[in-house]
């Protein structure tokens, strides 16, 4: 039987380091997708005992543009804590990651609790607000290649994330332009239909998973939707900006 822990140690010792380290279904670790749940929720525990918050979800694999990219095609989620945040205008060290690549997306700010199984309406009518938002995804694993239970172990490549600010939710969110830019230039352009028709839906998506986990989104989570787009490669040096048609932008800098 697989020892989780040992398992949890690995991908959390490799975020930890920004080392890459081999797939682990390729070195013996064949997991369930149950048991990379597990060690998901162990791995992210050894952060919360160095004293990281958990403050959020984030989902993966809501768009097809996502999917299609990382040849996965199932929804997964991730637990998202109070280091990972990145100021919005702030500047971050590469060095702190392995090969880091940048995606856009709608970040949801609870306002009630959400759980189970509900309708778009309901998901939204729990939302204190929404925002433009950037996704730092960072596979632990060599080449950014996994599959379905590799990527939900290492926490569905979640690194970092970047809010901008936070507007009413009573906007339709079914249709709004998202550009990402690198220093200037858009290098990625989509909708936020995109995102299952309505991002909203990745947020009921989100209540239902989680609760699969025993979880619930809490008021004040902040719940990040799923790239939009097909992620890109960070460099040293440039400006990331996104913008999301009526919400606003958010941007960042990577130290040259
Ligand atoms: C997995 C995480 C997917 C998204 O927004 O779809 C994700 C990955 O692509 O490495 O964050
Ligand atoms: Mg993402």
């Amino acid at each position: 039987m697989t020892n989780l822990a040992t398992v949890a140690e690995i991908v959390d010792s490799a975020a930890r380091n920004a080392a890459a380290i081999p797939q682990l279904s390729q070195t013996g670790y064949d997991l369930t997708l149950e048991e990379a749940y597990a060690v998901q929720q162990l791995s992210v525990a050894r952060r919360t005992q160095r004293g990281e918050r958990l403050i959020g979800v984030k989902m993966g694999f809501t768009s097809r543009a996502k999917m299609v990219q990382m040849g996965l095609s199932e929804m997964i989620w991730g637990r998202l804590t109070d280091a990972m945040r990145v100021e919005d205008g702030g500047v971050i060290d590469l060095k702190r990651y392995v090969h880091p690549r940048v995606e856009p997306e709608i970040a949801f700010l609870m306002k009630k609790p959400l759980e189970g199984k509900v309708t778009l309406a309901e998901a939204l009518s729990a939302v204190e607000a929404v925002a433009p938002a950037i996704e730092i995804i960072d596979s632990r694993y060599k080449n950014f290649k996994f599959n379905l239970p590799d990527v939900v172990a290492d926490n569905t490549s979640s690194s970092s994330f970047a809010v901008g600010p936070w507007i009413s939710p009573r906007i339709d969110l079914s249709n709004l332009g998202m550009v990402l830019e690198f220093d200037g230039c858009p290098v990625q352009i989509g909708s936020s239909a995109a995102v299952l028709g309505n991002p909203g839906r990745a947020l009921a998506a989100a209540s239902r998973l989680v609760s699969e986990a025993g979880l619930r989104l809490e008021p004040g989570n902040i719940i990040m939707s799923g790239g939009a787009t097909a992620a890109e490669i960070l460099k040293p040096g440039i400006h990331v900006c996104a913008t999301v048609e009526k919400m606003g932008r958010v941007d960042f800098s990577a130290r040259a």
